[in-house]
């Protein structure tokens, strides 16, 4: 990866993406965008898991506001589905991804956190969705995926007043799935990575591509959908090897905390 403000680094299985335009606060010019489209599109198949952070004391500032200038209406709406195309590659890509959040997750930076499998904030990270202020709409997917997490109430309530979420008050709203002391985000997202990369393909697939789709069917669909993915997924042999290691001893059991 030869993009100045993206780098990807593969550790075993796990692909690290990380935003490095901190002077910046990571601010997604439309290069970035293109970056990272690149980046999950083109993932070497040995990978399973992937985290995604950002430089520097902010996740991500958002769309760079110094390009939104020059854009006409008809341009507008392509550079939104521009970010469509990139962000499906992250929720839609080969593996699930997890992003490492502290400070700013802000606007796009939101949208990007939200296009990803989980969330792991530290003590430091705060959410806000400054288009209501500065006259525009999300244009990222953030109408499509922040609703999913903390619900449409909220999300409205951000863009009309400017709300900002500290770590605290995200996690119990549902932007984040984990809250860590300050700095550790990433290594929490990656020790998660490895556990995530363990899983049967299968069973991560399913999660990815069936569980959201499922989640948005009437009942009765979505109970058939799962039927059809659950029969699938216990076809595989490495299913089948995995119920046989449990019961023959060789696999861990569940245990709490
Ligand atoms: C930027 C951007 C940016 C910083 N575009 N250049 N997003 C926003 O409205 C958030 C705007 N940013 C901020 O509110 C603050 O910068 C932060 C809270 C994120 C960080 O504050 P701080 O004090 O650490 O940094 P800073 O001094 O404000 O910024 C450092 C530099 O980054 C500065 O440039 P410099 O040349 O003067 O050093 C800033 O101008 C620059 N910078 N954020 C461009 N966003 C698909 S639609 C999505 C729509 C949106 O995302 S709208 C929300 C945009």
């Amino acid at each position: 990866m030869t993009h100045t403000d993206l780098q990807l680094d593969i550790q075993d299985n796990i692909a690290i993406v990380r935003l490095t335009r901190a002077s910046k606060r990571n601010a997604l010019s439309d290069a970035l965008i293109l970056a990272l489209r690149n980046a999950f599109e083109n993932l070497p198949s040995s990978v399973r898991a992937a985290v995604i952070d950002g430089e520097g004391p902010h996740f991500c500032a958002g769309l760079d506001l110094s390009e939104l200038q020059e854009r006409d209406a008809g341009q507008g709406l392509m550079h939104s589905r521009m970010w469509h195309a990139a962000l499906d590659f992250v929720q839609h890509g080969p593996v699930p991804v997890i992003a490492a959040l502290h400070g700013a997750v802000v606007g796009g930076g939101l949208e990007l956190a939200s296009a990803c499998h989980i969330r792991v904030a530290d003590s430091t990270t705060f959410y806000a969705l400054p288009e209501g202020s500065r006259g525009i709409f999300v244009g990222g997917g953030g109408s499509v995926r922040i609703p999913k997490l903390i619900g449409a109430a909220r999300m409205t309530d951000m863009m009309l007043t400017g709300r900002v979420y500290n770590a605290e008050e995200g996690e119990r709203a549902g932007f984040a799935q984990y809250l860590v002391p300050e700095g550790t985000a990433f290594d929490k997202a990656l020790e998660l990575a490895k556990r995530v990369a363990t899983n049967a393909p299968l069973t991560n697939y399913a999660l990815m591509h069936a569980l959201p789709r499922i989640a948005e069917q009437p009942a009765d669909h979505g109970f058939f959908t799962e039927a059809l993915m659950a029969g699938i997924a216990q076809n595989a042999p490495e299913a089948k090897e995995r119920v046989r290691a449990f019961l023959e001893g060789r696999a861990g059991k569940v245990q709490k905390n």
